[in-house]
């Protein structure tokens, strides 16, 4: 068999738990499955059951993916997504976690899978075939708005069985009976990261996402690109530092070309700390904190380190990478004993949903990022020092920061307009440190 490049329309449903997100983390595994790519997500609908109707309302959403897999190999990889989403064997119309139907197939290859003609064109020829495990297109709801509506924000031109085609479905008024637009696209984090100007390359393993993002650079990438990898063979810390990088992490970087001096690398790392804090915030109420300079801690442990790098041509920033490592799911018997002792991972490695919660967070990072980052281009560093206060939890603390192998001891009082922590030691002197150590408390102290 020829290898079929084909591109695919699908329908998700939902009404039962937290149906957003139900259908967000199905199409994140079917993106992530790297067999499946998303390429369009419609508005997500709120429509009345069908049927059997003493059960919630659904949310429904049509996306547009491009597959090699056959369609049968398409619909093993659909059932198994339903599965882990957490579908549960329910009555027929009964409510559903996550309800995933192909409605139409379009083949790029003369593969013998063609029976028939329908639509054709940008898409390549419409697979028809009848088998009891599969049936295509889709043989039942095309009278149904939660199909046709999100269907044709994707694609307008197709024409459903019976030779109608969908833009002039819609203009029907019936065909909107019992259907309200529950939120508009783009909703979707992926869609939505790549609309607001972020590129977000994958792997599954690199040595450090810093070096590939570097590379990427060096080969003309814009600012906004980022670099995502599910294993890291050798993360980087600080000075040398390993960091550990086992699976379920998210290991991310961030390019960029700012017109900045080399001591704003600094403020950078707590842009991108207080990103990192907030999305934690948001994604999992969980009380996350920024350690002075790079850390983000929860109840005293490390769960993120940031790595920021830069090159320069000549005293000109050519590009600078902001390397960001969050433990969201990982398993902290892999780091070594002492390690595991000061860090935390947000979620169990076995948490069902870590995929989607990872690629949620990830967004969030990513539009808190934005937002600080834009912010400080236009208006300067002190207008989010306020934000970076409110999150640096270092503030108030006794420290002792070993600077040039000295230590420096004293209660740290406040963050400059360089970044910099500020040190008040017993002499009552302020002393302003631009990086290093930080050990909260006084040694020995207990
Ligand atoms: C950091 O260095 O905390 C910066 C970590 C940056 C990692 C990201 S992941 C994506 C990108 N690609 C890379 O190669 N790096 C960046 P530092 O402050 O030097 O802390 C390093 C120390 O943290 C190590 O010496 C360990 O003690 C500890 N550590 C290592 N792995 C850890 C983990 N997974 N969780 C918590 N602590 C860890």
């Amino acid at each position: 068999m020829t290898r079929t490049h084909a591109h695919v329309y699908l329908a998700f449903g939902s009404n039962l738990g937290d149906r957003r997100e139900n259908i967000a983390e199905g199409l994140a595994m079917l993106h992530e499955s790297g067999q499946v790519k998303v390429t369009e997500v419609s508005s997500l609908y709120e429509t009345e059951p069908v049927g059997y109707t003493q059960q919630g309302l659904f949310l429904n959403a049509v996306a547009r993916v491009e597959t090699d897999l056959s369609p049968l190999d398409l619909l093993s990889l659909c059932k198994d997504v339903e599965v882990r989403v957490g579908r549960k064997p329910t009555v027929r119309w009964g409510p559903r976690i996550l309800d995933i139907d192909i409605l139409m197939y379009f083949a790029e290859s003369d593969d013998t899978l063609l029976s028939g003609l329908g639509n054709s064109g940008e898409d390549g020829t419409e697979v028809k075939m009848d088998t009891p495990t599969l049936t295509l297109p889709h043989p039942r709801i095309w009278e149904r708005g939660f199909v046709i509506i999100p269907l044709a924000e994707v694609n307008p031109d197709l024409v459903i069985p019976d030779g109608r085609r969908i833009k002039s479905l819609i203009q029907d008024l019936q065909v909107w009976t019992g259907l309200r637009l529950f939120e508009a696209a783009p909703w979707w984090h992926y869609a939505d990261q790549n609309r607001k100007g972020w590129q977000v390359t994958r792997f599954t393993e690199v040595e450090s996402t810093n070096t590939i993002a570097a590379n990427l650079a060096s080969v003309g990438a814009t600012e906004g690109t980022c670099v995502i990898a599910e294993t890291q063979s050798a993360g980087r810390g600080r000075r040398g530092r390993v960091w550990h990088s086992p699976p379920g992490g998210l290991w991310l970087s961030i390019l960029l070309r700012p017109t900045i001096q080399s001591q704003d690398v600094g403020r950078l790392s707590l842009i991108a700390g207080v990103a990192v804090s907030s999305a934690i915030r948001e994604t999992f109420q969980l009380p996350a904190v920024v350690k002075w300079p790079n850390d983000v801690l929860i109840s005293g442990k490390k769960v993120c380190g940031i790595l920021p790098e830069t090159r320069f041509l000549g005293d000109k920033m050519d590009f600078a990478i902001v390397g960001i490592g969050v433990n969201v799911a990982i398993d902290t018997d892999l780091l070594p004993l002492d390690v595991k002792e000061t860090s935390a991972t947000l979620l169990s490695p076995d948490y069902p949903y870590a995929s989607g919660a990872r690629e949620a967070l990830t967004a969030s990072i990513l539009n808190n990022f934005s937002r600080l980052y834009k912010q400080f281009l236009s208006e300067g560093f002190l207008e989010i020092l306020q934000e970076v206060r409110e999150y640096c939890d270092t503030l108030g603390r006794e420290v002792t920061v070993s600077r040039l192998g000295m230590p420096i001891q004293g209660i740290a009082v406040d963050i400059d307009s360089d970044a910099r922590l500020i040190i008040r030691t017993k002499s009552g002197e302020d002393v302003h440190v631009i990086s290093g150590e930080v050990s909260i408390g006084v040694p020995g102290a207990g």
